[in-house]
């Protein structure tokens, strides 16, 4: 028997057995006596037999509870009147209306899978999402139970000065005994995933918003003292978030209180619970010599994202956890474009189509699909995942795209209004955007049931005698998904035709009047095949097709150089020319990949190096936009257009082009080195952030030529930072770089800054994503640091995250060293933190697109993984998906 027969197999979930709950909790009523060792929870529930469902016995969830009395309407229950079997608590005989008292004993000094209750820098905190509330109490633990809570946390005073909860602080008391006790109140009915509890010593930036209908509410950013000046940012994104709400989408804040606090332990970057966000501090703490324009921007989307929750999630929720994208989706849409209204749309839509295909696409091709609302999972923790939130937003911006900013605006309204205080199905959703614009969008239904990126075969034919352009489009079956399940989506394809001057041109469909013709069109999408046919036109047009990616496919479209090269310059729609320019690049490093593997010399074009040359020269571009256009796609998105992934002659072939690149151009670079370097005092206003992009990225280029002068001046400018980005910007070459000036910056960076864990978590991460030779040796001495520790998802991810996801040659090296080490990294894990080993497992999920040889040793390691016993069930899920 091999190890995968014998691991024992966890149950798996599964949409369509959806049941209603027996019982409805009407309310909760929670006591917390926190303890060193150990922690004493009381619950007592208002439970109200739910009428829909004839009979059944009262279910609660339990995990790791140490369970001290069970009690009905006052009464202790003996020992045959309830059963507790594994995870589950069984009442069978209970009342139609009923208060159940339970008490359990747990430990929170001991838990480091972070879910539940923990302790984080010696704080108390929580994390429940998705089923961590059981891990604190017996509860209906499941999102479509919604309940009113009052919270009373007690503990020692001078420990734990500071006591939070959701909702309202209603009271206040000394025990006497050196401990104290708060109370909380949460007027809103919410899940049991959305509570939170805060206990520690902590000390708060504070500010006040005013509502638009005229209520203060207070704003509260609780950090530990020494990071009270790294809080303004996350405070004031928070107050534009709030605005920005009212103004888009008419949703004012509902409590007197909006708490934000900072845990430096955490498994993913925030959570939404009600009132009291948690938020891992990377998306809190920020001060310019701390924290890169990046991270500001990342603070900024994170605290929007975690306010929209307030009503996209909260107030209304889901109904089960297969809905997840129902919020998710929803409010990754509209942080995206709250991110976008406060900098730049054209780049904040570069940026967050780059990190789908990136991260979704790979998810969509490997053995993880998943259609946005899932069919099946072991542990729901896995499904947080780039389809459930990234596709999920695709999918939204799909329904604004097909009904127009002002239809979404009725659909969202009709949403709230009919669903508020409720858990409903992505059905729900779609219903209320269909019957506020009379729309019909059973159809589209299909995004949410099949898996997969489509791919969108284009082809184009121009009649000169007839003055006419006919565009076909074709949907065709997502790669790893069976032909039969694929049905035609409902798409929009936002699109233009380009004349031969640049310019697009009518877009007059054959048979109307071409006066008058928008130049920019939605065509919709219903059926496999369709062919759209324009006239008037008097020269053959370039098409520009899924403009703004206006749907998640793979566009397939004929273009040779010459006519990406054409749309990088001309193209009106600032995405498509970015895209163009990745297109142009990528085919480039993917043709020298395939040189280089048959032992062929290769030689990048004249046609290659001039596109490049307008994109580093073209004054129309703002600093941002250029160096997106300058930055060649990744050798991790590249590997994905790869028929067999050759590691290492995609690394060699990219490094080839980016030299040629900067050899071609190095007049034009050094121009803009010294048009863009710094000069003056740092700011972070709009054209000061665009500066400081242009300038590093030119500088990275200009380092390529591995010249005395280039190496120099990355030094110098390392030394003269007065800032994180360019300090950050400047390292991370450096560390590309075997010359003496990597160590020593390394060291300098690390004297300075050790005292700093997020800013040390960027110190591992540039040495991690190191591609010098020796990489996996090299991490390997980074897990044996002082500063390294298995106990903090930052740090592990900072080491081992980075070099399994962003060090595709290091990570993939030949004698499988790499994947040794994190599969070692993923069994170290398991046990204690389960959530955040199986994120690690995901690594090898692409193992069939490689060599024979580094599919069989990337085998091995899973194989390791899958035999280890008592393997988690989070980690199970992950290795036997990638093994099937
Ligand atoms: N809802 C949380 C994610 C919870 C993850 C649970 N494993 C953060 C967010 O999406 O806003
Ligand atoms: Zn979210």
């Amino acid at each position: 028997m091999t190890a995968l027969e014998t691991a024992a197999e966890p149950r798996e979930i599964h949409r369509l057995d959806y049941r209603p709950p027996t019982f409805w909790v009407d309310s909760v009523a929670l006591e917390f006596d926190l303890g060193e060792e150990g922690t004493v929870v009381t619950a007592r529930l208002s439970l109200r037999r739910n009428d829909e469902v004839a009979e059944g016995p009262l279910e609660l969830d339990g995990e790791e509870l140490e369970t001290l009395s069970v009690a009905v309407d006052g009464r202790v229950l003996g020992q045959g009147e309830y059963t507790i079997e594994g995870e589950r608590l069984t009442i069978p005989d209970l009342p139609a209306r009923c208060e159940l008292e339970t008490k359990v004993r747990i430990h929170p000094e001991s838990n480091t899978q972070l879910s539940g209750l923990y302790l984080s820098s010696g704080n108390f905190c929580t994390q429940c999402e998705a089923e961590g509330f059981r891990r604190i109490t017996w509860f209906l633990d499941r999102p479509d139970v919604m309940a009113t809570y009052t919270v009373a946390i007690r503990a020692d005073k001078q420990r734990y000065p500071v006591l939070l909860s959701n909702g309202n602080r209603v009271g206040e008391r000394d025990l006497g005994d050196g401990r104290h006790e708060v109370r909380w109140e949460d007027p809103f009915v919410k899940p049991s995933y959305l509570f939170a509890l805060v206990a520690g010593q902590l000390a708060s930036h504070a500010g006040d918003f005013t509502t638009v209908s005229g209520r203060t509410v207070r704003c509260e950013i609780w950090v530990e003292a020494h990071n009270l000046d790294k809080c303004d940012h996350a405070l004031r994104s928070l107050q534009a978030a709030m605005r920005w709400d009212e103004e888009q989408f008419g949703r004012e804040y509902d409590l007197d209180l909006y708490m934000i606090v900072a845990v430096d332990d955490f498994n993913m970057g925030a959570m939404e619970n009600k009132g009291l966000n948690i938020f891992n501090s990377k998306f809190v703490l920020a001060r310019p010599d701390t924290a890169t324009d990046d991270d500001y921007e990342g603070v900024e989307g994170v605290v929007a994202h975690e306010y929209f929750h307030n009503w996209t999630g909260n107030r209304v929720t889901c109904r089960d956890w297969f809905q997840l994208t129902l919020k998710e989706g929803l409010t990754v849409f509209r942080d995206q474009r709250f991110s976008a209204d406060m900098g730049s749309e054209p780049v904040k839509r570069i940026e967050d189509v780059a990190m789908l295909r990136l991260r979704q696409y790979a998810e969509d091709a490997g053995p993880m699909a998943h259609p946005i609302r899932p069919e099946s999972y072991i542990s729901m923790d896995n499904f947080y995942t780039a389809t459930v939130y990234e596709k999920g937003s695709e999918v939204i911006r799909m329904v604004d795209t097909l009904l127009g900013r002002d239809g979404f605006r009725r659909g969202m309204d009709l949403y709230f209004e009919r669903h508020d205080g409720q858990a409903v199905t992505c059905d729900d959703f779609r219903a209320a955007m269909a019957d506020a614009n009379g729309r019909d969008l059973a159809q589209f239904e299909r995004w949410y049931t099949q898996a997969g990126t489509p791919r969108l075969v284009a082809t184009g034919r121009f009649d000169a005698a007839a003055g006419t352009y006919s565009l076909t489009l074709r949907q065709e079956c997502p790669t790893g998904q069976r032909e039969e399940d694929f049905r035609a989506l409902h798409m929009p394809i936002r699109m233009g035709l380009i004349g031969p001057d640049g310019a697009d041109q009518p877009l007059g469909f054959e048979g109307e009047a071409a006066a008058g013709a928008p130049t920019e069109r939605v065509l919709e999408l219903t059926e496999r095949e369709q062919t759209f046919v324009f006239a008037g036109l008097t020269a053959e047009p370039v098409p520009s097709l899924a403009r703004g990616l206006s749907a998640p496919v793979l566009l397939e479209l004929e273009e040779d150089e010459q006519r990406l090269a054409f749309r990088l310059a001309h193209d009106s729609d600032a995405f498509n020319r970015w895209d163009a320019g990745q297109r142009l690049f990528g085919a480039a490093i993917l043709a020298g990949a395939a040189a280089l593997a048959r032992g062929d010399e290769f030689q990048v074009s004249k046609g290659l190096v001039e596109a490049f040359r307008a994109v580093v020269t073209d004054p129309s571009l703002d600093g941002s936009m250029r160096s997106l256009a300058m930055a060649l796609p990744s050798e991790l998105e590249l590997a994905q257009r790869m028929e067999i992934v050759d590691p290492d002659a995609l690394h060699r072939a990219r490094r080839a082009v980016r030299r040629a690149l900067a050899e071609g151009t190095r007049t034009e670079l050094a121009a803009l080195w010294e048009r863009a370097k710094p000069s003056g005092a740092y700011s972070n206003d709009r054209a000061s952030i665009d500066r400081r992009r242009e300038a590093n990225v030119a500088l990275a280029y200009l380092s390529c030529l591995e010249s005395p002068e280039w190496t120099a001046a990355v030094a110098a400018h390392f030394d003269g930072a007065d800032n994180m980005t360019d300090s950050q910007a400047a390292l991370a070459t450096l560390c590309q770089l075997d010359v003496p000036d990597r160590q020593r910056a390394l060291e300098a960076f690390y004297a300075k800054w050790k005292g700093d864990p997020l800013v040390l978590d960027k110190w591992f991460t540039l040495q991690a994503t190191s591609v010098l030779p020796g990489a996996p040796t090299r991490v390997a001495a980074l897990a044996h640091h002082p500063d390294f520790t298995w106990r903090n998802p930052n740090r592990v991810r900072s080491v081992v995250g980075a070099f399994a996801m962003a060090n595709h040659s290091g990570f993939h090296s030949a004698d499988g060293s790499g994947y040794t080490l994190v599969a070692d990294a993923v069994i170290e894990l398991q046990g204690a933190n389960p959530q955040l080993a199986s994120r690690l497992a995901g690594s090898f999920n692409h193992y069939k697109r490689y060599d024979q040889h580094r599919q069989q040793a990337m085998r091995g390691a899973l194989e390791r993984i899958a035999a280890v016993d008592g393997l988690s069930k989070d980690v199970y899920e992950i290795v036997h998906r990638a093994l099937a």
